[in-house]
């Protein structure tokens, strides 16, 4: 039998199973679990009013009490009830993830926007227009689940490309190198960072000595140890910050040839950041604040969107780059290759249940599709063995893909069979290849459609070992920071200085500085007079020499790559008994028309009487709504309210903390004693709109569009 005439019978097949199924349905076991046979998934009814039933589906009369010898007796055995409920409650945990257990994610899709068939036969990659579904999930990487939102830390950048051809899995980050060059140094670097073992703390935090240990006597760590004390680290919120693949992949296209890819998300809402006291106490007023903006953003309807990039390049670049294209802790800048945008990511859809999905989620960095292939990098070589090994301890099962979340959406054909929780279960006699029960044969391999992996040469002796052209640890590092602002320059000093300042052993602190030399002299300066050494490490012996020649690169900042306008945002708007009610309406409708979320602050939740006489509802009390939680304030107070509250401590924070994170304050007159309260000297000085009656307030949009005055950073 040709392998052609064998095609033809698996799509008869499919045909037929679909047709069995009643259903178009892309996955044929969508069908049937809408379908309900047995065997198969059993939907729970989620009907008002619907009688409660056991896991069994025994009607339940009594959810209050358990059985029991008399009434006040010993319960008894024979309650299988409580028994079945209990026995599901203790185990309702699974595993969290080892890494990235703090995570939030979303449904949406990727739209082709400039298809490019001549460099990859990727289905998703060839037609303009065309959507394909997606999962993405944001995630911390060394918190625990509880962990709060805002921890100093790389954030997970992770996408499940649902298309026609199998799951893509692009597992990102927000940071586009990575600390270590292989594989097996990743269970020390998670080690270092994560709670030490003797006393189980410090949690989701990298200010210690373990991490910084390790970080001292990993050289290679550098360049990222850089970005992660860099206000990359601690994002405003997802929707604000870019994705990377990090590892350089290959694009495969239909005649075989291959092109060297690195993959880039890029925000439509531009980048932003808070700073690092904002950020502690945004972990206090609410740990979930970036679950909550990404949430609530989709909620309302204002849908966070990214572009996807890629930098393609080959073999002669990669030749003559001045790095080793497979190093991980290396990126090409864009300034040398430029990214182009082949489509956008829109995210449109919350889960409708957080395990189901965001929990239950299995990124596998293996999962990529005819078209895409792995480059040597010894980092992904090294993922693409723990991915699937972690969703088996995870989930429990091999059959993980079974799970909606992971289950691709298009046809799904082999002979793979059985195990725990097996829910897609093939039907038919033959369960082997090669078989000879023709149309009832099952499904078989088709070389034209199928995936191939790249034919790369591949010689060389068995040895383990690093190639020296992995060496240059510090040169990519000064280039970060020499293409820096003023502004983030002092907050990655900040940053080191705050983070070494907890590490108990001086000489773990000196090391790190006697890297910072072969980085930029100022930095590792500025570092020590923070820490207070009495003198200046010597620099550390560096593999190569590193190159002061490179040039800074523009994309590698954030305040360079802010939005236009305020789009997305969020403003509080603090009011007390008597405000204007105009301005209050105007700066509403300004918000509105901008894209802008508002949020009615006020000393009572229940709201205050404004001027002309209406009760307005606030939607947070002053007591949980610091000024940390938005992007700009407003004040609106009514004549004489200022007075008492200047004396009341969450108040005059709201405004000085608005001041000392160079936020855009607007404020009404009557609102003055308060600004005085909350140290800001004097009214003219920048980023202070005063606002007189309702046309003002487009003014304080006009002038919030830089997002910070940072002209009062000092
Ligand atoms: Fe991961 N990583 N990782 N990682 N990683 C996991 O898989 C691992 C690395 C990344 O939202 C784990 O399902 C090894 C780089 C993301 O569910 C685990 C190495 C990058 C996520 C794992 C790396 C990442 C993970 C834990 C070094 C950026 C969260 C739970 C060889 C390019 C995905 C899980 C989600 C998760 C292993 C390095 C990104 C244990 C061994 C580099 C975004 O398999």
């Amino acid at each position: 039998m040709s392998r052609n005439s064998k095609d033809t019978i698996g799509n008869k097949r499919e045909a037929r199973v679909k047709s069995k199924q009643g259903t178009n349905s892309a996955s044929p076991y969508e069908g049937k679990m809408r379908e309900g046979r047995g065997g198969e998934t059993h939907q729970i009814s989620t009907a008002h009013n619907a009688t409660l039933t056991s896991q069994q589906g025994v009607p339940v009369a009594d959810d209050q009490n358990s059985l029991k010898a008399g009434k006040r007796g010993p319960t008894l055995m024979e309650d299988h009830l409580m028994r079945e409920k209990i026995f599901h409650f203790d185990h309702e945990r699974i595993p969290e993830r080892v890494v990235h257990a703090r995570g939030y994610g979303a449904r949406g899709y990727f739209e082709l926007t400039d298809p490019v068939p001549e460099l990859s036969r990727a289905d998703l990659f060839q037609r303009k227009g065309e959507k394909t579904p997606v999962f993405c999930r944001f995630s911390t990487v060394a918190g625990s689940k509880g962990s709060p939102d805002l921890a100093r830390d790389v954030r997970g950048f992770a996408v499940k490309f649902y298309t026609n051809e199998g799951n893509w899995d692009l597992v990102g980050n927000n940071i586009p190198v990575f600390f270590i060059q292989d594989a097996i140094k990743f269970p020390d670097l998670i080690h270092s960072v994560k709670p030490a073992p003797d006393r189980g703390f410090p949690q989701a935090q990298s200010a210690h000595d373990n991490f910084w240990d390790f970080i001292s006597l990993m050289p290679e760590s550098i360049h990222m140890a850089l970005w992660v004390m860099s206000d990359r680290a601690i994002p405003r919120s997802f929707r604000f910050m870019e994705g990377f693949g990090v590892h350089t992949f290959r694009l495969v296209n239909k005649k075989g040839k291959s092109h060297f890819v690195k993959f880039h998300w890029k925000p439509k809402q531009g980048l932003q950041s808070v700073v690092w006291d904002e950020a502690v106490k945004i972990n206090g007023a609410d740990p979930d604040f970036h679950r909550r903006d990404l949430w609530a953003a989709i909620d309302s309807g204002d849908y966070p969107e990214w572009e996807l990039g890629v930098q393609v390049f080959d073999d002669d670049f990669a030749e003559d780059f001045e790095f080793d294209i497979l190093d991980p802790t290396k990126l090409i800048p864009e300034e040398q290759v430029p990214v182009r945008k082949v489509g956008r990511m829109v995210l449109n859809e919350n889960v409708d249940n957080f395990f189901a999905e965001t929990e239950q989620v299995a990124f596998c960095t293996q999962n990529i599709v005819p078209g895409i292939d792995f480059s040597n990098d010894p980092l992904l070589q090294g993922r693409n063995f723990s991915y699937l090994d972690t969703q088996l301890k995870r989930l429990g099962s091999p059959n993980f893909t079974h799970i909606p979340v992971n289950a691709p959406r298009c046809p799904i054909r082999h002979f793979q069979q059985d195990g725990h929780m097996a829910m897609q279960n093939p039907t038919g006699r033959a369960n082997y290849e090669p078989n000879s029960w023709g149309e009832d044969g099952g499904p078989r391999e088709n070389p034209d459609k199928g995936f191939v992996s790249y034919d790369a040469s591949v010689e060389g002796e068995k040895v383990r070992a690093r190639s020296e052209s992995f060496d240059d640890h510090y040169s990519q590092a000064r280039q970060f920071y020499i293409s820096q602002t003023a502004i983030e320059q002092r907050h990655i000093v900040s940053a080191f200085a705050f983070e070494l300042s907890k590490v108990e052993r001086m000489e773990i602190r000196e090391r790190v500085v006697s890297h910072l030399r072969n980085v930029d002299k100022g930095l590792a300066t500025e570092v020590a007079k923070a820490l207070g050494l009495a003198r200046l490490p010597k620099a550390a012996k560096p593999a190569r020499k590193p190159l002061d020649s490179l040039p800074a690169s523009d994309a590698l900042s954030i305040l360079k790559n802010g939005p236009d306008d305020f789009a997305g945002r969020k403003l509080g708007i603090y009011i007390t008994e008597g405000g204007d009610a105009a301005i209050v309406e105007a700066l509403e409708k300004a918000a509105k028309k901008k894209g802008v979320m508002s949020e009615i602050v006020a000393p009572y939740v229940a709201g205050v009487t404004l001027s002309d006489g209406h009760v307005k509802q606030a939607d947070q009390m002053i007591n949980g709504a610091p000024s940390v939680l938005y992007d700009f304030v407003a004040i609106v107070f009514g004549d004489g309210t200022a007075a008492d509250l200047a004396a009341d401590k969450p108040s005059r924070d709201f405004v000085s903390d608005a001041w000392a994170h160079c936020k855009f304050i607007g404020y009404t007159q009557p609102a003055e004693p308060l600004l005085d309260a909350g140290d800001i000297i004097g009214t003219d000085c920048p980023g202070l709109v005063k606002i007189g009656a309702g046309k003002d307030a487009a003014k304080l949009f006009s002038e919030a569009e830089g997002l910070r005055c940072w002209e009062r950073f000092s």
